[in-house]
């Protein structure tokens, strides 16, 4: 301190003690009280080896390195933290090159809640009441401020009441979000144990058809020496093939000659009719020898017997015989599907007179023979996924492949199920439950959409397309700094949970969009704000009651520790 100034500034300080009270100096928290206990020292809190003389605390000239000498004056406010880039106006003072030990100037705020007022605002002629309701900082002087703590607490307490209340909506929100999505994970927990059931199932069902896949072929490979070319490998399979081609061409046949026929019958009563005419017409005196040979001729082919008339029964019959197959009842396929079950029996009866059991075993033995000679090669093997199949092999095939088909689908689903299980979907699977539900703002040209955990949107107001802006990838904890406005709705200070959207539309010389969304406590879901921090790269601030209830939530009181009310 400089000698000049001593009086001066120990009088000032004597105010500025003796204005404390409850035995603390101005300026000090019930915090930091223990430090200036001593009535006739003070230590430098953190740099215990340097003390003064009691007198030397709050007398507006900066000793401790740490600023703590000067809890209730701007002395050593170049220190201070909460203006750590302000110059020191007293080059002479203790070292600024150090941490304050105290967080500012406290205001007791009577009626409100206490609060720390940087140390640049004491005394600086200007009421700071958003901080210090009670004007306590300005005792100087300079200015008065009248206390206005009873108001701006009525008021303060009032918005209060409707922020503990939302927040304990939100905070009954946010368990039936827990509850919604604990019914969400056991439905797939049930899906998961139901596939697993279905699959154990599905792979003993696989196992039986490859078993009866492989018996019928064996049985089949007995069965059939050649295919025929029909559906059936079988005999009756080509006879009945033989016979409904053999038949369609006579349908056809009879159908193309009776047209022709009755062409013939009409070209002939044309021409009958001509020569009737002639012999009526013609005039016998000319004696024209050739004439009347013709007359002559046309008289006795007209009594000659003309043979049978037209008859119209037997047209009808010729009708019904060419009619299609379905109208005159006829079901090759009948025939055809008639599997023949054992065309072996038909070639060899005999086995029909012997004892059931010598039959079962002379039956085996032969088609175990004909095995034999198909897989040396001696008789052609139809029996494996040829064409000519049996519809029994080809019906066994089918219902084995239907069952690895099934089977497949139900392992994917169960991979699906699990993968889900294992995703991140935050504290207590919170956000399982707003899954499908959507918030959006209008902001600028555009509305903004985000759907969660799926993507966020941007959508022109004067229409056109909508733009994705990323596809939600996963959750991240971020920090952040932000003002609380009064009614709650914001982000705070603290860690904040954050969704990652990413790979949206690719943004013209730019990268593919993508929004990181950070999450606040609100009652309900909303869009809070939305920011293009860099060319396509975008931030969503949104509330929801998924976030609440954590201390992180919670949204900002008035810094200063304890109410003192
Ligand atoms: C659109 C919007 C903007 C973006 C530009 C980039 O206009 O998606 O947000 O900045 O494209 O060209």
């Amino acid at each position: 301190m400089k000698a000049g100034s001593a009086l001066l500034c120990l009088e000032y300080a004597a105010i500025a003690y003796a204005a404390s009270e409850g035995g603390r100096p101005r300026g000090v928290s019930p915090e930091f009280a223990k430090f200036y206990k001593d009535p006739k020292t003070f230590t430098c809190i953190s740099n215990p080896s340097l003390s003064f003389p009691i007198g030397r605390v709050n007398d507006d000239y900066c000793d401790c390195p740490d600023g703590s000498d000067e809890p209730g004056t701007a002395a050593c406010a170049h220190i201070s933290p909460l203006s750590p880039h302000t110059p020191p106006d007293n080059p002479g003072n203790a070292a600024s090159n150090t941490t304050p030990a105290l967080p500012g100037f406290y205001c007791k705020n009577k009626g409100h809640l206490p609060s720390y007022v940087p140390f640049t605002a004491v005394n600086d002629g200007i009421c700071d009441y958003e901080l210090c309701c009670d004007g306590s900082e300005e005792w100087g002087g300079i200015t008065t401020c009248p206390n206005k703590c009873d108001e701006i607490g009525k008021e303060w307490r009032k918005i209060d009441e409707a922020r503990q209340k939302s927040l304990g909506n939100a905070g009954k929100k946010r368990k039936e979000l827990v509850m919604e999505a604990g019914k969400l994970r056991k439905q797939v927990e049930d899906r998961v144990a139901t596939l697993g059931t279905e699959i154990e199932a599905g792979e003993v069902k696989q196992k039986q058809l490859e078993v009866e896949l492989a018996e019928v072929e064996r049985k089949e490979k007995g069965k059939m020496v050649k295919g025929g070319s029909g559906n059936n490998g079988g005999k009756m399979g080509q006879l009945v093939g033989l016979a409904k081609q053999r038949a369609d061409e006579l349908k056809n046949a009879l159908v193309r000659v009776r047209g022709e026929r009755d062409s013939s019958r009409s070209r002939l009563q044309e021409l009958e009719g001509i020569l009737s005419t002639f012999k009526e017409e013609y005039n016998p005196n000319f004696n024209d020898e050739g004439v009347k040979r013709a007359v002559r001729a046309w008289e006795d082919y007209a009594a000659r017997d003309k043979g049978a008339e037209p008859d119209a029964a037997h047209d009808r019959d010729l009708d019904a015989m060419t009619k299609s197959d379905e109208e005159n009842g006829i079901d090759w396929a009948s025939f055809e599907e008639d599997d023949g079950d054992d065309e072996t029996d038909v070639l060899y009866s005999f086995e029909n007179y012997l004892p059931p059991s010598l039959r079962a075993w002379l039956d085996q033995k032969l088609r175990d023979f004909r095995v034999t000679l198909v897989e040396s090669g001696i008789l052609a093997d139809t029996s494996s996924g040829s064409p000519n199949d049996s519809k029994a092999v080809k019906d066994a095939r089918n219902r084995l492949s239907t069952a690895q088909k099934d089977l497949d689908k139900q392992k994917k689903d169960l991979n699906g199920q699990k993968e889900d299980l294992a995703k991140d979907f935050g504290a207590d699977d919170v956000f399982r439950a707003l899954k499908g539900q959507c918030v959006s703002k209008d902001s600028g040209e555009y509305t903004y959409e985000i759907c969660f955990l799926d993507r966020t949107t941007q959508k022109p107001k004067k229409g056109g397309g909508n733009t994705n802006m990323g596809n939600y990838k996963g959750l991240e904890t971020i920090f952040v700094d932000e003002d609380v406005p009064a009614n709650g709705k914001g982000l705070g200070v603290g860690e904040r949970v954050a969704m990652k959207h990413e790979n949206g539309q690719h943004c013209w010389n730019g990268p593919n969009r993508s929004t990181m969304v950070i999450l606040g406590c609100s009652e309900e879901n909303e869009l809070w704000k939305i920011m293009e921090e860099e060319k396509c790269v975008y931030r969503m601030e949104v509330g929801t009651p998924a976030v609440c209830n954590s201390k992180d939530a919670a949204p900002k009181a008035p810094a200063g520790g304890r109410d003192e009310l």
